[in-house]
């Protein structure tokens, strides 16, 4: 395979997915830190389709309108998501590479939803501090963003699972996580019982980040016929990525990433991608919108010299 030079940027403008104000403006922060200027310097050809939102009536204002107890901001979640996977579906279907922008990590829901339409096998690459494979059971605080990776799989709230085409959007065994670093009890429980092939920070210390991510890759690639990256930058150490909700020290550094992103150019086997958890309210003079460019540069072939 090789890499499709043909990107439409999709802003996914959500914060339903946790509690705290502005990550809903990441998506912006990401275009002023010049994502478009940056991709197209890389010889790729940009759409940028705007940004995706829904009406609300200050749903994540109050942040109420649970449809049973730990599922936060139920319906905002729901109808923001089914929004988000019919644009992504339209992307794939015109033989775009879909790159999605954050927003809360609720949106790969939506995102899984509309790109694994497309594929028979979908793999999928979860670069975060966390597994985001909660149910409204396990989660210790009901925030669906802590969720999303469990419910592609066909785990949790049926509604939520079927949203936008029946069915679970992805096998457990096609997904690799990289960086997690906090788990939950019941997440430990769920990549145990599901063999999920996961790589933990002092995996990743042991190994190093290239072996690692040449593992995923080699994992994916013969059982799979496209890969997502869903990139949360959370899996960075906040010190690299401050302006982000959920922050968890001992991460990846950047330097870390730009190999990790630089093997998966190489493999050219990357076929969409999220980028997410940027909260501007939360950075510092926008860095981590700054980081995430050259993350997603790296990715579609930036090299250092
Ligand atoms: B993120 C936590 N596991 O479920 C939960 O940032 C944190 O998308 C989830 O990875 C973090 O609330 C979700 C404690
Ligand atoms: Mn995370
Ligand atoms: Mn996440
Ligand atoms: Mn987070």
């Amino acid at each position: 395979m090789t890499q499709n030079r043909n990107v439409h940027i999709i802003g996914a403008a959500t914060s339903f997915g946790q509690p705290k104000l502005g990550v809903d403006l990441g998506p912006d922060a990401i275009r002023h830190a010049g994502i478009v200027k940056t991709l197209s310097e890389l010889g790729m050809s940009i759409t940028d389709r705007g940004n995706v939102s829904c009406e609300t009536d200050g749903i994540a204002s109050q942040y109420v309108n649970r449809k049973e107890s730990n599922l936060l901001n139920y319906n905002a979640v729901k109808s923001f998501n089914t929004s988000l996977a019919a644009e992504v579906d339209d992307a794939v279907a015109s033989g775009a590479f879909p790159l999605i922008l954050g927003g809360d990590h609720s949106l790969a829901i939506g995102s899984l939803a509309g790109i694994s339409k497309h594929y028979d096998n979908l793999g999928v690459i979860w670069y975060d501090a966390h597994g985001d494979l909660n149910d409204s059971r396990t989660s210790p605080t009901g925030n669906i963003h802590g969720m999303p990776l469990g419910i592609s799989c066909g785990f949790g709230d049926q509604d939520l699972v079927n949203l936008y085409n029946e069915g679970q959007k992805i096998k457990p065994e096609n997904v690799v996580l990289i960086g997690v670093r906090d788990l939950d009890e019941g997440e430990k429980k769920y990549i145990k019982e599901n063999g999920i092939l996961t790589f933990t920070m002092m995996d990743i210390r042991v190994k190093g980040i290239k072996a690692v991510v040449g593992e995923a890759i080699s994992h994916l690639s013969e059982r799979c016929d496209g890969i997502h990256l869903s990139l949360d930058v959370d899996g960075l150490d906040p010190l690299e990525t401050p302006g982000t909700g959920t922050p968890v020290p001992g991460g990846l550094s950047l330097s870390e990433t730009q190999l990790a992103m630089q093997v998966l150019n190489v493999s050219g086997q990357i076929t969409s991608m999220d980028l997410v958890e940027v909260n501007p309210l939360l950075d510092n003079k926008n860095m981590t919108a700054e980081k995430a460019v050259e993350i997603a540069a790296w990715l579609f072939g930036k090299k250092q010299l």
